[in-house]
C-alpha cells in the first residue's frame, strides 16, 4: 500500500513524462506493455525531478548510471528505434547534399575539424592518458564516459567545430551524452563485430549521431570502421550475443550484413571526423598492422531523447538548451 502511495507520489512529480512514455509505448515498441512503460515514466520522472531539485550527485565524483546494461534490461524498455530522418532546410556547418547524404546513406565522412597541429596535441594528450590507464590495469578500448572525468575530452565533446556539424543534423538543442576511445594497437586482435549502436542504449527515441574523431590516420591497413550504407532504414535489426571467437570488444553480432547495403570503408586522416547514425550497421576488422588505429567516439542527441538506467546523468547540454531539465549537464571535471 505505502509502495503504491511513493509511486503515485512519484508519477505526480512528473505527468509529462508518464504521458509521453505512454504514447510511445502504444505507438511504437512491439515488445512494450504497460508495466514497463509505467516503469520508465517513473524512472524519467525521478530523474527529471533530482535534476531540478539539484538532488542528483555529482556524476563526475560519483556517476548513477549503469555503464553496459543487461539485454534483459534494455529488452524491457520501450524504445522508438527508427530512423528519423533529418529535415533542415538551412544547415551552416555541412551543405544540403551532405544532409542529403546522411539521410539516404546513414553517414558523412573525411570531415576535416583540425589540422595537423592541433590534432598532434589532442593525439599528445590520448598517448599519457592511454599510458596512465594501461598502468593502471585498463586496456585501450575502456576509456569510456571520458568527458565526465577528463576535462580535456568534455573540451572536445563541446567543441564548436564539432557541435555545429552534429547540430545541422539533429536541431538547436543538442545533447553531447557519449565519449569512448576505440584505440586498435597494433595486432591486438579485437574486431569490432557488425552492430548497431542504438541497440545497446537505454535511450529513445534513436536520435544519436556519432562523431568519430580520427586521432590517428585510419585506412583499411590499420582497421578503419566499416559501415553498411543504407541499413539504418532497416530499423532495429536482429544480432545474436557474440562468441569468444568474434574477438569482439563489444557484445553483439549481426550476420551477413550485406544483405542490407554495401559495405563502405571509412578512412579518415587525423583531424577528420565521420558522422554516423545510430542505427547505422558498422564494425572493423582486428588491425593486423603495425601502426596504431586510435579514434574517439563522441556521442550527440537530440535534447528530446530520454535516458533511463541513469544515463541522463552524463549528457552535458553542448547547443540550444534542454527545456525538461532531463539532462544532468555536469561541469567541466
Ligand atoms: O572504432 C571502431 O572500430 C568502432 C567504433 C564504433 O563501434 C562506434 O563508433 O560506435
Amino acid at each position: 500500500m505505502e509502495t503504491c502511495a511513493s509511486i503515485i507520489k512519484l508519477v505526480h512529480k512528473n505527468l509529462v513524462s508518464l504521458i509521453y512514455v505512454n504514447v510511445l509505448s502504444f505507438v511504437t515498441s512491439r515488445r512494450s506493455s504497460f508495466t514497463s512503460a509505467l516503469l520508465v515514466a517513473i524512472l524519467c520522472a525521478n530523474q527529471t525531478h533530482a535534476n531540478r531539485t539539484g538532488h542528483m550527485s555529482s556524476p563526475t565524483t560519483s556517476p548513477q548510471f549503469k555503464m553496459v546494461p543487461e539485454q534483459s534490461e534494455l529488452d524491457s524498455l520501450p524504445r522508438d528505434l527508427r530512423f528519423h530522418a533529418c529535415a533542415n532546410e538551412n544547415p551552416r556547418a555541412l551543405t544540403r547534399e551532405q544532409i542529403e547524404k546522411f539521410n539516404r546513406d546513414g553517414y558523412l565522412k573525411s570531415i576535416r575539424v583540425f589540422d595537423e597541429q592541433e590534432i598532434g596535441g589532442v593525439r599528445e594528450y590520448f598517448d599519457d592518458l592511454l599510458a596512465r590507464v594501461l598502468a593502471a590495469g585498463g586496456d585501450s578500448y575502456s576509456i569510456s564516459s571520458a568527458h565526465l572525468k577528463h576535462g580535456k575530452v568534455y573540451d572536445l565533446l563541446t567543441n564548436p567545430r564539432i557541435v555545429a556539424l552534429v547540430k545541422d543534423l539533429l536541431g538547436e538543442n543538442v545533447i553531447g551524452w557519449g565519449s569512448h576511445f576505440f584505440c586498435k594497437l597494433p595486432r591486438d586482435g579485437k574486431a569490432v563485430a557488425w552492430h548497431q549502436d542504438a541497440s545497446y542504449w537505454p535511450l529513445t527515441p534513436s536520435k544519436t549521431v556519432t562523431a568519430w574523431l580520427a586521432i590517428d590516420d585510419a585506412d583499411v591497413e590499420n582497421a578503419c570502421m566499416r559501415f553498411i550504407a543504407g541499413s539504418h532504414w532497416h530499423g532495429h535489426l536482429t544480432y545474436r550475443p557474440s562468441n569468444p571467437g568474434d574477438h569482439n570488444v563489444l557484445t553483439q553480432t549481426i550476420e551477413n550484413v550485406e544483405r542490407f547495403g554495401t559495405p563502405v570503408d571509412d578512412e579518415l586522416k587525423a583531424g577528420e571526423v565521420s558522422l554516423h547514425a545510430d542505427l547505422l550497421l558498422h564494425g572493423s576488422e582486428p588491425n593486423e598492422s603495425s601502426r596504431r588505429r586510435c579514434g574517439l567516439t563522441l556521442r550527440y542527441c537530440a535534447a528530446d531523447v530520454r535516458a533511463a538506467m541513469g544515463w541522463n546523468a552524463k549528457g552535458v547540454v553542448v547547443a540550444g538548451e534542454d527545456r525538461s531539465g532531463h539532462w544532468a549537464n555536469p561541469k567541466r571535471p
